[in-house]
């Protein structure tokens, strides 16, 4: 019977909620114990214009080591025939950006010969052969980036007056939360392209930022490949407009990382809740089509995964288009398996074409989202990591399958009623080789738990776009439940075991069981 059913109970992408029709109100901008607020929060409330909090600098473990930090020092020989001095290093990072600053226009050499000054030890380490082949492979009338340059080291040598208050890490096991402007955010990428953070350029497993992702840009600037051609178009042309005084942002972005604990979690064989709105399309995508909901990053537990190395799938070109979100690098630590980050009010300032080798920078983007009362851009990110399996076979078990339910959860949930629906697609179903049919499952379950309808952008995939639509048609008009259908994972999970070398695939298997169950009646 239901080969024949129409699949008509997906809704319109319309029927789904965006921020701006969630009609919420949010209370003045303050801080707290778990809100870090980078910018003056009375000022703010006043009308003034953005201006940096007051604050002490902190050289701690709980905090993000600065640059310009009084505790950052650095060994230096100012003479073959004098000895080693211990020199504050902002001292020598600060000489060599003015002298990048005070010209009209420098080389990729001399970018290059200023990082090194600061960090003697990568000598014979570190290339740059990419960004130079970058700047010399650009046509004449494109090619904008010796002049640049300087900018950016102008805009990187504001830092001790931009970011006054020491950023918090977001620390695993922590829900805490950090709101800067977009000023101070450019401010701290144009640092982490002169490669100034300290302590950040190893990565061994007794260093002091081990669990966190590279922020330092070096490693884009060595091995020269297509790929890194376009992401440094995607780069320069953010720099391009943060440092331009007609066109640099003026709102504020928060990052929020969130941790469920034990008991804040699903139990998920005793779930009532039935499927919430559907959404399916093959057009389109999740950062275009999917704007102003809540539009899922398939992120590694390492935010931003490859974007400052050779990854360029879905999570890069999402930060390559939206560059703020790379500067969460700097301060969240690896995702554990009961959290996400959350990030509000990110620009988006470039438009691509391509995937993989065929990505494309494709021109500016004028961002004309609406902003919310605290000055945020419309636009909120959830960076989920699903499970990387090295072998299809190993996600059928439910252990894995919580996982991914408790993963996604985490992410979705939010205020009953007040938030956006969620605009996804084949999270973990790419590099990380999980199966579209069991991922967009999981999804509609911790979806339905947290109340909120999805959007489902299949990227092409025409077979299963049919397939949800047909399976989520059936599972709605038997009333199926979300425990229901954690019941039918566990029988599937077994199936596949026990028949482990022809495998049926999930949607078929979860028909065979209704028909089951109707012959049964
Ligand atoms: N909108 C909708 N769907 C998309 C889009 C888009 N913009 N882009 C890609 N897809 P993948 P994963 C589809 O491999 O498996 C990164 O390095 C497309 O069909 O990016 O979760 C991260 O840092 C694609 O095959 O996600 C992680 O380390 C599928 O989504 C790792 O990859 C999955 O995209 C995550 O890998």
């Amino acid at each position: 019977r239901e080969q024949r059913e129409p699949a008509s109970s997906c809704c319109p992408r319309s029927d789904l909620k965006t921020l701006s029709r969630c009609g919420i109100r949010l209370k003045e901008l303050n801080f707290s114990r778990m809100h870090a607020v980078l910018i003056d929060v009375s000022a703010f409330n006043h009308g003034a214009l953005l201006v940096p909090q007051a604050g002490r600098d902190m050289w701690h473990r709980d905090f993000v080591k600065m640059p310009c930090s009084q505790g950052s020092f650095m060994a230096f020989k100012p003479g073959l025939l004098r000895p080693t001095a211990q020199v504050c290093r902002w001292d020598m990072i600060s000489k060599q950006l003015k002298g990048l600053a005070s010209k009209k226009e420098v080389s990729a050499d001399d970018v290059a010969e200023a990082i090194m000054k600061y960090n003697p030890k990568y000598k014979g380490h570190w290339t740059f052969d990419a960004l130079s082949s970058f700047v010399k492979c650009i046509p004449k009338e494109e090619n904008y980036f010796c002049t640049l340059f300087p900018k950016i080291a102008a805009l990187a040598l504001k830092l001790p007056e931009q970011v006054k208050k020491a950023i918090p890490l977001l620390k695993r096991g922590h829900t805490a939360a950090i709101t800067l402007s977009q000023v101070q955010i450019s401010c701290l990428l144009a640092n982490a392209f002169f490669s100034t953070f300290p302590h950040r350029n190893t990565s061994g497993p007794n260093t002091e930022y081990h669990g966190y992702p590279t922020i330092n840009f070096t490693s884009l600037f060595g091995k020269w490949s297509e790929r890194k051609k376009e992401k440094l178009r995607a780069i320069m042309h953010y720099f391009n407009v943060v440092t331009d005084e007609n066109t640099k942002p003026i709102g504020l972005v928060t990052f929020e990382r969130r941790c469920l604990k034990d008991t804040d979690l699903p139990k998920w064989k005793s779930c009532k809740e039935k499927l919430t709105k559907l959404h399916v399309t093959s057009h389109g995508s999740i950062e275009t089509e999917g704007t102003g909901m809540l539009q899922v990053d398939f992120a590694s537990s390492r935010i931003g995964g490859g974007v400052l190395g050779s990854g360029l799938v879905q999570e890069e070109i999402l930060f390559l288009i939206n560059p703020e979100l790379i500067v969460s690098r700097l301060f969240t630590e690896k995702l554990e398996n009961t959290e996400c980050l959350i990030i509000t009010g990110s620009q988006q300032f470039s438009v691509y074409s391509g995937f993989g080798d065929s990505f494309e920078w494709a021109g500016p983007h004028q961002d004309r989202l609406d902003r919310d009362e605290w000055g945020r851009l419309k636009r909120q990110i959830l960076a989920i990591d699903a499970i990387n399996f090295k072998h299809v076979q190993e996600q059928y078990n439910m252990s894995s399958v919580t996982r991914e339910l408790n993963k996604a959860y985490c992410g979705f949930m939010g205020q009953e009623g007040k938030d956006p629906d969620i605009a996804t697609g084949k999270w973990g179903c790419g590099v990380f080789n999980g199966d579209p049919q069991l991922k967009a499952l999981i999804q509609l379950m911790a979806a339905a738990r947290a109340r909120r309808g999805l959007a489902f952008f299949t990227f092409g995939d025409e077979k299963l776009k049919h397939g949800l639509e047909q399976i989520y048609h059936l599972l709605v008009t038997e009333g199926i439940t979300v425990e229901k259908l954690y019941r039918l994972l566990e029988d599937f999970c077994a199936a596949q075991h026990a028949h482990a070398v022809s495998r049926v695939d999930l949607f078929e298997f979860i028909r065979n069981d209704v028909r089951r169950s109707r012959s049964q009646l």
